[in-house]
């Protein structure tokens, strides 16, 4: 008898291990809301309050002022950028270059050194002048195509959003994205960024 009562305390201890775990084929996904997105175990597929997936949810670089100021929804909070600092912003999901008039994403915040680029057709046809930050993207966040500038006058602006930039400018050319990197140009660049929207996004 005390061998029965062993194997069913046995079998009830195994179904409750099998319990906890995730059925086959399917991916383990743990979110604990916490406002922070955790890589190892979040995704922005089942914990959108902390990986937002059309958001920044890293923000990387150097002498930058707040930069955990950029992930996430623009919220009036930002990052400050000077003459040395370089930023990657890394996306929840994958930016689309689909060539929305808007731009595929959107850079919120300002550049507030003087600079101006050339622009032909809403993408730049040449380098900037004067002092700003070039914008390069990439999928893999080692291979980077340079998408553009940002610069104080920005063409087209978009009314209260900043400015936009689209994939189909880059070169080489890119179809879509995960990591957006900033890094100055010219003399004394400054800005101000609160968040990257991304416009076209790719929701898993
Ligand atoms: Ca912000």
């Amino acid at each position: 008898m005390p061998k029965l009562v062993l194997l069913v305390a046995l079998a009830g201890a195994l179904a409750g291990c099998w319990a906890e775990e995730s059925p086959p084929g399917v991916t383990p996904c743990s979110c604990n809301n916490n406002g922070t997105c955790e890589l190892d175990k979040e995704d922005c597929a089942c914990c959108p309050g902390d990986c937002p997936c059309c958001r920044a949810i890293l923000a990387a670089g150097t002498d930058i002022q707040d930069p955990e100021s950029t992930v996430g929804d623009s919220d009036g909070t930002f990052a400050t950028l000077g003459p040395t600092s370089t930023l990657t912003l890394t996306v929840g999901s994958l930016i689309r270059g689909d060539a929305t008039a808007g731009g595929d994403f959107v850079l919120v915040g300002q550049v507030t050194s003087d600079s101006t680029v050339p622009v032909t057709d809403t993408c730049p046809s040449g380098a900037a002048s004067g002092d700003g930050y070039q914008v390069e993207a990439s999928v893999d966040g080692t291979e980077w195509s340079l998408v553009g500038f940002w610069t104080k006058t920005t063409s087209p602006p978009v009314a209260g959003q900043g400015q936009p930039f689209s994939l189909r400018c880059a070169t080489p050319k890119l179809n879509e994205a995960r990591h957006v990197r900033l890094s100055p140009l010219g003399d004394k660049p400054a800005a101000q960024l609160d968040a990257l929207v991304v416009t076209s996004c790719t929701t898993p």
